[in-house]
């Protein structure tokens, strides 16, 4: 388990991250790994704004490991509207269910 780093990170805001972690913005996860999006109905024609930027979609070709996570925003929002659903698995998560399917001592 001490080889496994995880670096997946999901902020608050799409304002102030860069490619690495949330720098400036709010972060709710450093350490996922493994991170779980839909990208809301807007799929076709959203993905444009600061934050849904973020999250790898067909408008934008940001591929990272950082993404960002809220509650939906309408198109009106600082960081243009967002509709994306975010989940993500921390690591004690994965070595739990690891442990009890008898793959981790
Ligand atoms: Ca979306
Ligand atoms: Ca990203």
């Amino acid at each position: 388990m001490a080889t496994l780093a995880p670096d997946l990170s999901v902020c608050a805001s799409g304002t102030g991250i860069n490619p690495v972690n949330c720098g400036a913005a709010v972060s709710l996860t450093a350490t996922a790994v493994a991170v779980i999006y839909s990208l809301g109905e807007n799929a076709a024609t959203g993905g444009t704004g600061t934050d849904e930027a973020a999250n790898p979609n067909p408008n934008s070709a940001d591929a990272n490991p950082v993404f960002v996570s809220h509650t939906r925003t309408a198109a009106g929002a600082t960081n243009g509207e967002f509709d994306d659903i975010v989940i993500w698995i921390a690591p004690g998560i994965l070595f739990n269910r690891m442990v009890q399917a008898g793959r981790l001592p």
